[in-house]
């Protein structure tokens, strides 16, 4: 029998794609959430999920490892996308990129000065490129997690990061000073299993792109 298997990370991803999941008749058999297991059954026998780190998904589905996968724009911006087929952005995980300072730094200012600006960041590239395209001189310090502490310690003057809520930021007495772009989670599918798995692969990216939320 042939199987699919679809990677999801815990977390707001997978609470956010379970009724998608449902919509494609998908219902996993445990919640990530209480049980240790990685792989997780579902109803379907011809379907089971992965349950790996956000940042790893666009890794297991490009060497096909997964057939398909839930990734953020921001982790998929950092890998580059390559072998993965993107067909729909699922309008979930919302949130923003942003360029955030801690409160009373003169932004504005350091750009027009031409300062060379400390960007700490989880997202190397994504920051390269847009202050490349605003003619800013960066040095990039690349961090794992909690970027919100990099410019209260003086590690950084600027941070870029991702906002919902912008309850962190608030938290730390850090402010957003530049939008760089909207993120949403896609659906990515390993371009050979798209075309090998064609009947099983399809009829999921058609509901879920029926299913689909506008906003
Ligand atoms: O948490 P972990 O280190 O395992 O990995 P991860 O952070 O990559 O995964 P996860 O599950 O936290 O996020 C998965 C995806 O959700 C991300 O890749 C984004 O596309 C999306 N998403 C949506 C977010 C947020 N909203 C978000 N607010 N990811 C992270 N955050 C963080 C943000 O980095 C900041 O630290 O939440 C904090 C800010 O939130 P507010 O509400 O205080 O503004
Ligand atoms: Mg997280």
């Amino acid at each position: 029998m042939t199987q699919i298997t679809l990677a999801l990370s815990k977390g707001r991803i997978f609470e956010e794609t379970l009724p998608l999941l449902a919509a494609a008749g998908i219902v996993p058999e445990e919640n990530p959430e209480s049980s240790r297991k990685l792989i997780i059954g579902t109803n379907r026998p011809d379907v089971r999920l992965i349950i790996v780190r956000a940042s790893d998904v666009p890794t297991y589905v490009q060497h096909g490892a997964a057939d398909l996968g839930v990734a953020g724009k921001d982790v998929l911006m950092e890998h580059g996308g390559e072998g993965l087929y993107q067909p729909i952005d699922l309008n979930i995980a919302k949130c923003r990129m942003m360029v955030a300072t801690p409160v009373g730094f003169d932004y504005e200012a350091a750009v027009r000065r031409g300062s060379r600006l400390r960007v700490a960041t989880k997202y190397v590239q994504t920051a390269r490129l847009h202050f490349a395209a605003k003619g800013v001189h960066v040095d990039l310090i690349k961090l794992y997690g909690s970027m919100e502490l990099a410019p209260l310690v003086g590690l950084s003057d600027v941070i870029v990061d991702l906002v919902s809520t912008g309850g962190t930021l608030k938290a730390n007495n850090l402010v957003a000073v530049e939008d760089i772009c909207a993120i949403s989670s896609r659906l990515v599918v390993n371009q050979a299993a798209l075309k090998l798995k064609h009947g099983l692969v399809q009829p999921i990216i058609e509901t879920f792109r029926s299913a689909v939320k506008a906003d």
